[in-house]
């Protein structure tokens, strides 16, 4: 695997409009930021990821452009992301941001001219059909429920969407489209961006000529995924646009990949990828239900260990993952792999370390730093994000209750994670003067960065030993490119994994309330990080504490 710049480097994802809001509208900005990158520096993040900022109707909080050229005027200026570029740099930070090109906005100026002129150039961006009384052209439902197709304005056509209606997928068939998109995004390299994650990129390719398959619900749809396992030939687009764009630029790419095949691991993160990166979602996709969240299964400690140790294995030395625990699609990490009622900052800790050791590049979710966990939803009408919505709506009709569905939804809802960061315990959590856009959670009180930055102990202040022990540059051969080894993997709530390179280090997690021992192979060399206030052994054996971690030089 050749070393790349981005290998050793720490990321951190923002979620814009719930960072930080610097002139009181409630909504998180770029300026907002600016003022937080000494926060980000100070823990140790090197990549910044932007979730969307540009020009966006927010029907899908910024996932539908409007203008890939712009900064939307809520979240700031194009001055203010260049100042952000530049204040990053000063730095030694790297900006990332979010290429969302599956899909753009039905407000977005090319929509616009297909609605005006289908059967010209724009239409030609779009899959467009005609419209037929009483039969729609397929029966794929849409991620965000309901069917693809909908009528194009002014129009005898429909036209298709696999995300919200608002958000009309581009045609990748079109050399046009993918010009212009590779225009867009050497533009932004040429500002100066250090690279992009690549928003739900496997939907790019559509199994053509399109079809109907069998229906999975009594809707009478089937699921976007059934039409995308017969899709063949993405790797085209995915390698035209490397070549065109990143490559020339040696930037980073991360892919929001799911569902590759085993073989399919060295094109898309291999030595020439079409992506540096993509991230491992099995632990987030586990226990899902094709009849919807409310019939997804739990997962324990023992799951959440064969999923992580299943995608290390899937990569080996191929590539490049890059570790996550949450995201602003999924619920708090905390929340969910630490089993009910045993959150604190010990299992959180623990929780970090054996994440952020995993091979790979490891990214910190906004709040994540903090241990932020999921929210208690009173209502249905607390909830902003559409895809808690339909899956709402998706368990009243399978016949759960209002309050069965609410707390089903509730769970996995993308709000979790969206919520504002909780910078201390002024009102609002300290994120806005004004009224916040979403709810704050209540527990800012006791969960915020101003009381983690002067505490030692604090969850914040775990992360920023590991991201230390990451850099430090006795342990960072082995912890960047050594090779991961379970061991004692059929051991009941327990996660161990040996770090191996230039030295050998092992990780060993308590994923449990209660102690178990460890028998050592051998006596240890040093403790380099420990979430417990003791370390008791006897010999070689351990006793471990509830939830404790160690990382030890062996
Ligand atoms: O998500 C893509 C995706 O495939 C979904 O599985 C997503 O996780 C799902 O909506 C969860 O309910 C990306 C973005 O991360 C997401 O925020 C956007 O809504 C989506 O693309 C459309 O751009
Ligand atoms: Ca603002």
């Amino acid at each position: 695997m050749t070393k790349k710049w981005w290998h050793d480097k720490v990321a951190y994802q923002i979620y814009p409009k719930s960072f930080y809001d610097s002139n009181g509208d409630g909504i998180g900005d770029i300026p907002g930021i600016i003022s937080k990158l000494d926060y980000l520096q100070d823990l140790g993040v090197d990549i910044i990821w932007l979730s969307p900022c540009y020009p966006s109707p927010l029907a899908d909080e910024g996932y539908d452009i409007s203008d890939y050229y712009n900064i939307d005027p809520r979240f700031g200026t194009m001055e203010d992301m260049e100042r952000l570029l530049a204040e990053a740099k000063k730095r030694n930070m790297y900006i990332l941001m979010d290429l969302v090109v599956n899909h753009c906005s039905d407000e977005h100026e090319w929509f616009q001219k297909a609605c005006a002129d289908p059967d010209g150039k724009y239409g030609n961006f779009f899959y467009l059909r005609d419209k037929k009384e009483g039969r729609l052209p397929t029966n794929w439902r849409s991620y965000f429920g309901g069917p693809v197709w909908e009528d194009l304005p002014g129009t005898n056509k429909q036209y298709l969407h696999v995300f919200h209606k608002k958000q009309p997928d581009l045609n990748w068939e079109n050399p046009d489209l993918r010009e212009e998109v590779y225009k867009n995004i050497n533009w932004w390299l040429d500002k100066g961006l250090a690279g992009f994650r690549i928003d739900a990129i496997i939907n790019i390719k559509k199994a053509l000529p399109m079809h109907s398959y069998e229906p999975d619900r009594a809707d009478g749809l089937c699921s976007i995924k059934t039409m995308l396992k017969e899709a063949n030939g993405i790797g085209e687009f995915l390698g035209e646009m490397r070549d065109r764009t990143f490559k020339k630029y040696d930037a980073f790419s991360v892919g929001e990949v799911f569902d590759e095949k085993p073989e399919e691991v060295p094109d898309f993160i291999g030595d020439n990828g079409y992506f540096s990166s993509m991230f491992d979602f099995n632990e987030t996709i586990f226990g899902s239900s094709e009849k919807g969240w409310y019939d997804a299964k739990p997962i324990t400690p023992d799951d959440y260990k064969k999923c992580c140790f299943q995608a290390q294995a899937k990569v080996g030395a191929v590539g490049f993952l890059s570790n996550i625990i949450e995201n602003h699609d999924e619920p708090r990490g905390v929340s969910r792999y630490i089993p009910e009622g045993d959150c604190s900052p010990q299992s959180k800790k623990m929780l970090a370390a054996l994440n952020f050791m995993l091979r790979g590049l490891p990214f910190i979710y906004q709040g994540q730093e903090l241990g932020m966990e999921n929210v208690p939803f009173a209502s249905i009408a607390e909830v902003d994000d559409i895809s808690t919505l339909d899956e709402y709506q998706v368990a009243l009709d399978a016949g759960l209750s209002e309050q069965e569905a609410l707390a089903a939804v509730a769970k996995f809802s993308r709000d979790n994670a969206r919520t504002p960061m909780q910078w201390s315990d002024a009102a609002n959590a300290g994120f806005t003067t004004g009224t916040p856009w979403l709810k704050v959670n209540p527990n800012y009180t006791s969960i915020n960065a101003a009381d983690q930055q002067n505490d030692p102990d604090s969850v914040r202040s775990f992360y920023k030993k590991l991201i230390a022990l990451r850099k430090n540059p006795e342990y960072k051969e082995t912890v960047v490119y050594g090779a991961l080894e379970p061991v004692w993997e059929d051991r009941h709530n327990l996660m161990a994994y040996y770090r191996k390179g230039e030295k050998t280090l092992l990780v060993i997690g308590n994923y449990q309330k209660g102690g178990q021992d460890i028998e050592l192979p051998r006596a240890y060399k040093k403790v380099l990080l420990n979430n417990d206030a003791q370390l008791i052994q006897d010999g070689n054996t351990i006793k471990m504490q509830g939830y404790q971690v160690l990382i030890l030089e062996m």
